[in-house]
């Protein structure tokens, strides 16, 4: 009897020995800090996915930029050097020029316009392209709306933007935007964004309210002009490298924690907004809205000729301003 028992013990043993060994660790990119609703999202996936694999996924989350910065870990996912990621769609669109249009200024209304593209037809087609490009989208998380902030420099009309140094992604279309704007765009990881400012390195950013709050960006550059400039989404993907190893089962379970991850961090993205204007108005930001949109939207106007002669942005574009 004791031998038996022996061996059951000696079993387990090496059934747990096993199931320690076909755990796999994955590691997952995230730019922002804990408490942050991509980062809380990403950590309700990486729940979900443990859970529904039973252990054999263990995902470790890597905040605020520390496995390098966000084009760089574009590079990264895509070579399969970490394999998972939540990107913003302007990075993002540098590596996959099938996306490049949802970073189109003034090209949503607002976030309930977007989510209705990408929760649908839209969506499939740009994660298809997105999906040839080695990157597999999960979900859609929020991105919200972009406005420009200043450094001693109350901006009422975008005049007033005209000259400054104006922090930009390190993307493209960003770039070009602030261009169109008669201001010099000067390209920086998110986390110098601080010091450039404190030193007058730039004199604005630009970002949405939660990014403005979370960086601490609002203590430094108080005047707000609430342009919205561009509302785009962000997106949870996993490299193909790793995709390609998943077996169906896993698949889905990635797939529907990725979805419930979307759903969580839209909410929680709203309550954050909320929360954030708050926090900076307390400390003294002063918001500015613009008042008449179209002058902004007509200096736009050779991004949106150049987007309607590329066949890569045409459709889509023709597709989201119809709807
Ligand atoms: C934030 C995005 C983040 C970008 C950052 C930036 O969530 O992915 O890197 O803006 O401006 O809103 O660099």
């Amino acid at each position: 009897m004791r031998n038996y028992f022996k061996g059951i013990l000696c079993l387990t043993l090496a059934v747990g020995a096993n199931v320690g060994f076909a755990q796999t660790k994955l590691r997952a990119w995230n730019i922002h800090p804990d408490g942050y609703p991509v980062t809380e999202a990403m950590k309700s996936f990486a729940g979900q996915v443990a859970q529904t694999t039973k252990g054999k996924y263990q995902i470790e989350i890597f905040s605020n930029a520390t496995l390098g910065d966000q084009p760089k870990a574009v590079q990264m996912l895509k070579a399969g050097e970490i394999d998972i990621a939540e990107f913003s769609s302007g990075p993002l669109s540098d590596a996959v020029p099938g996306i490049k249009v949802l970073n189109l200024p003034f090209l949503f209304t607002d976030s309930a316009h977007m989510f209705r593209h990408l929760d649908g037809k839209l969506g499939k087609r740009f994660a298809d392209n997105l999906k040839a490009a080695g990157f597999v989208v999960l979900g859609w998380y929020d991105g919200g709306g972009r406005s420009f902030y200043c450094v001693n420099k109350p901006v009422t009309d975008i005049k007033d933007l005209a000259g400054a140094n104006i922090r930009v992604q390190q993307s493209e279309i960003f770039i070009e935007m602030v261009k169109l704007l008669d201001a010099k765009p000067v390209a920086l990881p998110f986390k110098d964004v601080l010091g450039a400012l404190e030193q007058g390195k730039v004199d604005c950013a630009e970002n949405n309210i939660p990014s403005y709050e979370s960086t601490g960006h609002y203590k430094i550059a108080k005047n707000v002009y609430v342009t919205n400039h561009v509302i785009s989404p962000e997106a949870l993907v996993v490299s193909t490298q790793l995709w390609d190893k998943l077996d169906k089962d896993d698949k889905e379970a990635f797939m529907q924690a990725g979805a419930r991850s979307a759903l969580l961090m839209r909410d929680l993205w709203n309550k954050r907004v909320a929360l954030a204007l708050d926090i900076t108005t307390k400390q003294g930001a002063q918001y500015v809205k613009v008042k008449n949109t179209s002058t902004m939207i007509r200096r736009m106007a050779p991004l949106y000729d150049k987007f309607m002669k590329d066949p890569t942005t045409r459709q889509e574009l023709l597709t989201i301003i119809a709807q």
